[in-house]
This record gives structure tokens, C-alpha cells and sequence, in this order.
């Protein structure tokens, strides 16, 4: 396979801090900001402007906003990939369970929670089974395998091969489906890009993709063993993603399409790919987006598209948050989430765990 990026030269320990908290608070603010709007079919950006402008405000004072699966689960692949100094498939299975049924009310997915109730039952002996038995045995596609996944892309950013084992067996925990285990695989390389690139040297928005795509041929012909266009579903995705991005039109027209085409709703199919445009969208400006902050822009394009907000902007949130660090995500809006101080403390473990001979 031809290389794009560069292969990561070792990054000083306090840049790869400041990305290890950015991916981790990324992916929370995404979810707690994202979350109101989950479901809505499109968010009007003047609502959008006024709602962040609020919360980023010194002198607004508003509840704390609540975070939801996303989050819960991405804690406890975190938690655990500290406790065990890598991937324990029978304890994260724990980890979900325990913090299922301590919070069952976040938002979960409907089905997932099938799985949570067999596993408690069976006292997770058999962590991989019950994922399998999903759909009639056809497993779940959607995007619960990917919104939770930042944390292992973190630990394993040094190892590409085992970041991709990893990211593919932590996905099947609960989701069993091609589509859903690959976009779990094609979010936790985009976090390993967005982590490897440096943003004073710029991204370039088509060798970003160009180089998910690279990546996820291997994995799609790896899946079904022939080389064929219909057996490609994510690069094809990627391929949309990549006209979209340099794209003629109105900016509505252009919205318009990025929500049929690309999709905004709880498939991993149809949300992963959503998530690596919006951070690469947002790398310049975007009409009616008023912010100079791109970290900002990023969520908040993420939640006008629609759908399912918080998972969207949760994912783009942590890509965009490895690849600019935390200094670039204002702390008002860090205050204002749930759960924010432990989330970063989690991200400084992650990083002692990781680096630890
Ligand atoms: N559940 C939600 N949002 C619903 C509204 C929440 C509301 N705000 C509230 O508070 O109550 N969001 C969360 O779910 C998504 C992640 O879901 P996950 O973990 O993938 O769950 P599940 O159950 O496996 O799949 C979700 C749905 O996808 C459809 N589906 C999946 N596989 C399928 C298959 N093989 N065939 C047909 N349909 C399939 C089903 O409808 C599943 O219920 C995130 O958005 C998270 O925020
Ligand atoms: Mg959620
Ligand atoms: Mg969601």
C-alpha cells in the first residue's frame, strides 16, 4: 500500500498529552452538545449560533449538560484499557455491563441492551456470544462499535496493527455486523490520523481521505475476499465525502446533500464517514457558522446536519480533538459538560498506561 501521511515521527510527551485529552474531551462535548438535538431533522445554524455563543459566554450560567451511552461507554473502554494495560475483552463486557444497569437511562440503543441483559446473565464468560445472536444472527450496523472506540485508537497509536485488532474486537463486544465492526475500524483510524497530524503544518483535506480509503481497502477486501466495487460500502462513502468536500452549490443545497448522501442517521454506515467530512468541512470556514475556532465549527456543523447529533458530533469531536489538542477547546464549553474533569483525568491515565514499558 502506498503511504500518504508520513509516518508519525515521535511526538514530545506534552503535544501527545494536550491530543490525548483533545480526543477525550472532543468526544464528550460532542456527545453532551450534540445530545439535545438528537433525532431532530435538521437544526436551524441561528438556533445553533446562539446555543453555543451562550454556553461559551462567561456570564451564562446554564445547567450542566448530561452526557449519554456515547460517553458512558467510551469511560468504560477507557477504564478498562487502563486497569488491564491493554485489550480485555471479558472486562470491558463488565465495565458495559456495570455501567448499564448502575445509568440504564443515557440513551442507549434498542437493541444493545439485549446484549447487556445476556451478558449480566451469563456473568460475561462468554463476552463475544451475545453480540453474535443479535438481528437473527445478522449482528448490529449501528454506530454504537464506533461512537465509543477514540480510546483504544489512543492506546494503540503506536502499534497501527494492533490499534486495528483491537478497534475491531472492541466493536464486537455488541456489534457483530460487518458494517458496524468496520465502521468502529474507520473511526479509530481517523482518530490515529487526526493524532498524527500537527496542526501548525495544516491538514489537506483530500489526503486525509485518500488515506482512510487506502486503509479501509485493506480492511473491506480483507472482509469478503474479492475484489469487488459492492463489497467496498465505506470507501465508496469516502469517495462521497471526498466530492462533497469540493463541491458547487449553495451552502443549503450542499447541506441537503451531505444529509442524503452521506447520511446522518444511527448506521455506522451512514454516520462514520458523516463524521470524518464534518471534521475535515470545518478545517475552513462554513457560512453561518460564526466562530474563528475550529474545533468549535466542527461541532457545531456536526449537530446542524441533524440525526443522530450527539454520536456525529461525539466522533468528529474526537478526531477533531486529536488532531488540534485540548488548548484549542474553550473551557466554558468543556464546564459545561458532564462528567468533563474525569474524562480528562482518564485521558492523562490512558496516556501513562500506553507509554508504560
Ligand atoms: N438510542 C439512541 N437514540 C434514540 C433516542 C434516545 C433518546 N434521546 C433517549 O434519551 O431516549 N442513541 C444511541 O444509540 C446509537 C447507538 O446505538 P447502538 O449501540 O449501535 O445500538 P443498537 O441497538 O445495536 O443499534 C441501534 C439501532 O440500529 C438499528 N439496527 C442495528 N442493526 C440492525 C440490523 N442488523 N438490522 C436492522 N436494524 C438494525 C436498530 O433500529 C437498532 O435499534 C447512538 O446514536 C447512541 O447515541
Ligand atoms: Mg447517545
Ligand atoms: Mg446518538
Amino acid at each position: 500500500m502506498q503511504r500518504i501521511l508520513p509516518v508519525m515521527t515521535k511526538m514530545d510527551l506534552s503535544t501527545l498529552s494536550q491530543k490525548f485529552r483533545g480526543c477525550m474531551l472532543g468526544s464528550l462535548l460532542g456527545d453532551c452538545l450534540g445530545a439535545p438535538y438528537e433525532g431532530d431533522s435538521s437544526v436551524s445554524k441561528a438556533v445553533l449560533q446562539q446555543y453555543f455563543d451562550k454556553i461559551e459566554g462567561p456570564p451564562f450560567k446554564a445547567p450542566i449538560k448530561q452526557y449519554t451511552d456515547d460517553t458512558a461507554m467510551t469511560k468504560c473502554v477507557a477504564e478498562s484499557l487502563i486497569d488491564c494495560r491493554g485489550f480485555d475483552p471479558q472486562d470491558m463486557a463488565k465495565k458495559f455491563v456495570k455501567e448499564f444497569f448502575a445509568s440504564p437511562r443515557r440513551g442507549y440503543g434498542q437493541n444493545v441492551v439485549r446484549v447487556f441483559m445476556k451478558l449480566k446473565d451469563q456473568k460475561c464468560e462468554d463476552p463475544f456470544g451475545p453480540a453474535k445472536e443479535q438481528f437473527d444472527g445478522a449482528g448490529s450496523l449501528g454506530n454504537g462499535g464506533a461512537m465509543r472506540v477514540a480510546p483504544v485508537a489512543l492506546f494503540y497509536h503506536q502499534d497501527y496493527p494492533a490499534l486495528i485488532e483491537k478497534a475491531r474486537k472492541s466493536a464486537l463486544l455488541t456489534h457483530t455486523n460487518k458494517l458496524g465492526r468496520d465502521g468502529a475500524i474507520l473511526q479509530a483510524i481517523a482518530v490515529y490520523q487526526g493524532l498524527q497530524s500537527i496542526p501548525s503544518e495544516g491538514i489537506d483535506a483530500t489526503t486525509f481521505i485518500k488515506e482512510l480509503m487506502n486503509k479501509m481497502h485493506e480492511i473491506e477486501d480483507d472482509d469478503y475476499g474479492v475484489e469487488m466495487e459492492e463489497c467496498r460500502p465505506y470507501q465508496k462513502q469516502l469517495s462521497v465525502a471526498l466530492d462533497l468536500l469540493d463541491a458547487d452549490g449553495s451552502p443549503d443545497d450542499i447541506n441537503t446533500k451531505v444529509c442524503d448522501l452521506l447520511g446522518t442517521n444511527i448506521a455506522a454506515l451512514y454516520s462514520v464517514p458523516t463524521a470524518v467530512f464534518c471534521f475535515l468541512r470545518a478545517l475552513r470556514p462554513i457560512p453561518d457558522i460564526e466562530t474563528e475556532n475550529p474545533f468549535r465549527r466542527t461541532l457545531q456543523y456536526a449537530i446542524s446536519l441533524g440525526g443522530d447529533t450527539d454520536t456525529i458530533a461525539s466522533m468528529a469531536g474526537a478526531i477533531a480533538g486529536a488532531y488540534y489538542g485540548q488548548s484549542a477547546i474553550s473551557e466554558s464549553l468543556q464546564r459545561h459538560c458532564e462528567g468533563h474533569a474525569e474524562v480528562m483525568d482518564l485521558a492523562d491515565r490512558l496516556m501513562a498506561a500506553c507509554n508504560k514499558p
